[in-house]
């Protein structure tokens, strides 16, 4: 058994939960924190059979868009140039989904 973990943006993790539902697969919603962007994002958990870890992936792709993000970053006050702030936009993509997939050591349900 796996347990796959699905980082998906907050806008994707509906379709994704849903297809993942109606495609038979039970399945548990974080809400989580991007470390990088610091904004919102889901984490999906599924625990699956080893045989249907690349369907659950398939579908979590098939639901899950990448997007253009534009972080504005501005530099400490002592870092900027005689003490004035300088603030500048990075663009960053985001997603489709990051997935990792861990094996299951032991699965009961009481
Ligand atoms: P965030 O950490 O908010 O990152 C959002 C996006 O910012 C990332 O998209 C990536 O394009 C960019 N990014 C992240 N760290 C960066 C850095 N140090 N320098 C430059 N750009 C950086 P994704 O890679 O699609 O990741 C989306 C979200 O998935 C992340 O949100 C984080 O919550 C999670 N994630 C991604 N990789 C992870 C990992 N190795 N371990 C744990 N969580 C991860």
């Amino acid at each position: 058994m796996k347990l796959v973990y699905a980082i998906v943006h907050d806008e994707d993790q509906n379709n994704v939960i849903t297809s993942l539902n109606e495609n038979g697969f039970s399945v548990t919603k974080l809400f989580s924190t991007g470390g990088f962007l610091r904004a919102g994002n889901t984490t999906i958990i599924v625990g699956v059979a080893d045989e249907k870890v690349d369907e659950v992936i398939e579908i979590i792709k098939q639901n899950s868009k990448s997007r253009k993000k534009v972080m504005d970053t501005a530099m400490s006050p002592g870092s900027g140039l005689n003490g004035v702030m300088l603030s500048f936009p990075l663009e960053v993509t985001v997603g489709g989904a990051t997935i990792f997939v861990l094996d299951v050591e032991r699965y009961e349900k009481i």
